[in-house]
């Protein structure tokens, strides 16, 4: 079986801010585990734990994707899970091209005979994940102080030139990320 997801590698420019807004956030560890650099990415789509043969049918259907290349703006930072944050996460700036490009990808695992998720698609760069119920009061106020200092954050636009499938590996010290093949957009400049 392999945990596989699609999602969009992020052009070293946005990389870069978005480690800067990391070292700027108060994550207090072993709560907070922030994303390591070469982790980040933009999901598109959770493919979830699935036999060797359907994976290999769901690239050939990326492959013959077609869709243009973009360009990407990372807005504002923010959290999700309420009133017990679970993660934070960078947000994106409104983008038609972003949404029909994951509706493809959706189209493609419908194709092959993967159910999709069809919960609404908000795109964002998860920064950090975290167990709320182990942050101390100061902890707390200081992680969620950083997230209202950064909502000012901005970054972009990037042209995304190409996305990609993606094998997880969980493991105790968080998630590792093999890219299994990467499909290139449409009139993409670089
Ligand atoms: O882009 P993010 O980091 O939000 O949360 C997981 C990560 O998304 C998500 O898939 C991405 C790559 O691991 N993910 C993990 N398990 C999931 C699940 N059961 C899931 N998304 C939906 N359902």
């Amino acid at each position: 079986m392999i945990r596989a997801f699609v999602a969009l590698p992020l052009p070293v420019t946005l990389r870069q801010r978005l480690m800067l807004v990391q070292s700027l956030l108060h994550l207090p560890r072993p709560a907070v585990r922030p994303v390591p650099p070469e982790n980040l990415h933009l999901t598109l789509a959770f493919v979830g734990e699935q036999p060797a043969p359907l994976v290999e049918d769901l690239h050939h259907a990326l492959e013959a994707l077609r869709a243009q290349a973009f360009d990407l703006t990372l807005r504002g930072v923010s959290a999700f899970g309420g009133r017990t944050p679970r993660s934070v996460h960078a947000g994106v700036e409104p983008s038609e091209p972003l949404a029909r490009l994951q509706r493809k990808v959706l189209r493609a695992m419908d194709e092959v005979g993967l159910d999709p998720e069809r919960r609404r698609f908000t795109p964002h760069v998860t920064l950090a994940r975290l167990d709320w119920r182990r942050l101390d009061e100061a902890d707390r106020t200081r992680l969620l102080r950083g997230i209202v200092d950064q909502d000012g954050f901005r970054a972009g636009p990037a042209e995304i030139a190409a996305f990609a499938l993606y094998r997880s590996h969980l493991g105790r010290e968080g998630p590792h990320y093999d890219e299994l093949a990467r499909y290139g957009l449409e009139g993409a400049l670089a």
